[in-house]
């Protein structure tokens, strides 16, 4: 599967209740709600390895890593992780992340292209999961 190219965002569920449950405050929950309302993400893929670019107005985040390979990012709250994305399906990446420092719930991502064309992103924290679906720009 090839994630290349620039989305935009169609619909999103559950991202106040994931910050929630990562003990965000409710000040900083909203501002965060109201920025994510409108993300832009930049893929660039070349087999294994990808760089996603997430863009908003009050956080932009890049990651660059190998499926197979572990890497440092950061947890949507922002505390530093190492995270272990692997191949779910051919079209799908799953990748679990550990906190390298103190604790909170388990965390992890899933991107996965459908058939129609678009990128579902999940994120997970403890029990909840937050849906968000892209389609190209
Ligand atoms: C934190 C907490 C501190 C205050 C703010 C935050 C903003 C987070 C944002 C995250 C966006 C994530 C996206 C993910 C994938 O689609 C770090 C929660 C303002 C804006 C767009
Ligand atoms: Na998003």
């Amino acid at each position: 599967a090839d994630f290349s190219g620039k989305w935009t965002m169609k619909s999103s569920e559950n991202f106040e209740e994931l910050l929630k449950v990562l003990g965000v405050n409710v000040f900083f929950r909203k501002m965060a709600v109201a920025a994510a309302s409108s993300p832009v993400v930049e893929i660039s893929q070349q087999g294994e390895e990808l760089s996603i670019k997430t863009s908003t107005s009050v956080r932009t985040t890049n990651i660059s890593f190998t499926v197979g390979q572990s890497f440092s990012e950061t947890t949507v709250d922002g505390r530093a992780c190492t995270s272990f994305p692997r191949w779910e399906t051919d079209s799908k990446i799953s990748c679990e992340q550990t906190l390298q420092k103190g604790d909170g719930p388990k965390t992890g991502w899933t991107r996965e292209l459908t058939n129609d064309g678009e990128l579902i992103l999940t994120m997970i924290a403890g029990d909840v999961v937050c849906t968000r679906v892209y389609q190209k720009e």
